[in-house]
């Protein structure tokens, strides 16, 4: 290799290098499972893990070996004798393989029949996951709850999900929780998780949906069952009279901006083309990635494409008092 090319080949060794420094993020890393779901599927990723780095010492020493073994010595000539065939070697890297690759198959099939299954009993919930360009609701048919970008869910329980899409393809994926699936226009896909410890798990849709695809977060928090009580019990009655005069203004706002859009429970607010805002003060964002406070939520309101580009709120011609009027209302919705 020529001086020139082997300064190239450092430069790329060493951008990859940096490329693993994105492995750094622990709060959605599948090698911290929170739940049996991702442990499960930890274990046949470690399965293959060590099978293919078993198989990569091998193979790398027999090359090792084979390149300072049959080194052409001094007085060889060129070819050098040629042999063809050795029944004894084709059978073992034949059978070997074979070996290697029915260990894997076998967690790997239990497993995905596992994680297939809906799960019954007690402990058990029901989900409907609902994808839309660039957010999520939750429905919680069972309870009669809708949410949005948060998805309450008690801990030690199996929460069955029902996936669908809205429009085009996205992917649910809670790394500590479990592996992706898709949202497929015209399907209802499944799947199941459990988290065993109270916390927030962060989830991101993982195919490529649009221009902020990269921004369609979402969290799973784990509540202890208590807590979940409580949160049902606030979103079944939930808080909607305005607390202020100037909440009161934003309220008013909102029935002739936002409600063609947007639902609230115990109002008449019942628009469906954006996130139902019930109890939105609670939640811990705002459109799952500003930190939910009255000045990102007023950032929110003035102009949702800066935040987000391609997404289906409009920015309405609002002036700054009137804007402060709907983020007072929409703080005040707990
Ligand atoms: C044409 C429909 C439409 C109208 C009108 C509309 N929105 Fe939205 N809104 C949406 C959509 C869609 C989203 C989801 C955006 C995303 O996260 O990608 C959204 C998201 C939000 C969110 C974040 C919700 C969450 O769960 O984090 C808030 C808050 C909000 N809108 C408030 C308002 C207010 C206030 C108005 C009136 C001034 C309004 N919206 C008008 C469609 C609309
Ligand atoms: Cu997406």
């Amino acid at each position: 290799m020529r001086p020139k090319h082997r300064i190239g080949l450092l430069f790329v060794m060493v951008g990859l290098l940096f490329g693993l420094t994105g492995c750094g993020r622990t709060d959605m890393s599948v090698f911290d499972p929170a739940g049996p779901v991702a442990k499960m599927e930890l274990s046949v990723i470690m399965t293959s893990v060590y099978i293919m780095t078993g198989v990569f010492i091998v193979a790398m020493a027999i090359l090792v070996y084979v390149l300072i073994r049959f080194r052409r010595r001094k007085g060889q000539d060129l070819p050098p004798k040629q042999v063809e065939g050795n029944n004894w070697m084709e059978l073992t890297w034949t059978i070997i393989p074979l070996i290697l690759m029915g260990i894997l198959a076998v967690p790997t099939v239990s497993t995905a029949f596992a994680l297939d299954q809906k799960q019954t009993g007690p402990n058990t919930m029901n989900v409907t996951v609902k994808a839309s360009q660039f957010w999520w609701q939750f429905e919680y048919p069972d309870l009669g709850i809708v949410t949005a970008q948060a998805l309450h869910i008690p801990v030690g329980t199996k929460v069955n999900l029902k996936l669908e899409t809205t429009d085009v393809m996205h992917s649910f994926w809670v790394p500590r929780l479990a592996g992706k699936t898709d949202l497929i226009p015209g399907r209802v896909n499944t799947m199941w998780f459990e988290a065993s410890q109270p916390g927030e798990y962060q989830g991101k849709c993982a195919e490529y949906c649009g221009p902020s695809h990269g921004v369609m977060d979402f969290v799973v928090i784990a509540d202890t069952p208590q807590q979940f009580q409580a949160w049902v019990q606030k979103m079944k009655n939930p808080q909607v009279q305005p607390t202020s005069a100037q909440a009161a203004e934003g309220e008013k706002l909102f029935a002739q901006n936002c409600a063609t859009c947007h639902a609230i429970a115990g109002t008449n607010f019942k628009g469906v083309l954006g996130p139902d805002l019930t109890g939105f003060a609670d939640r811990p964002k705002v459109a799952g990635v500003l930190d939910n406070n009255p000045t990102d939520v007023e950032k929110w309101i003035s102009d949702p494409a800066a935040i987000k580009p391609g997404t289906k709120m409009p920015k309405l011609p609002l002036n700054q008092q009137q804007i402060s009027a709907l983020s007072a209302f929409l703080e005040g919705l707990k």
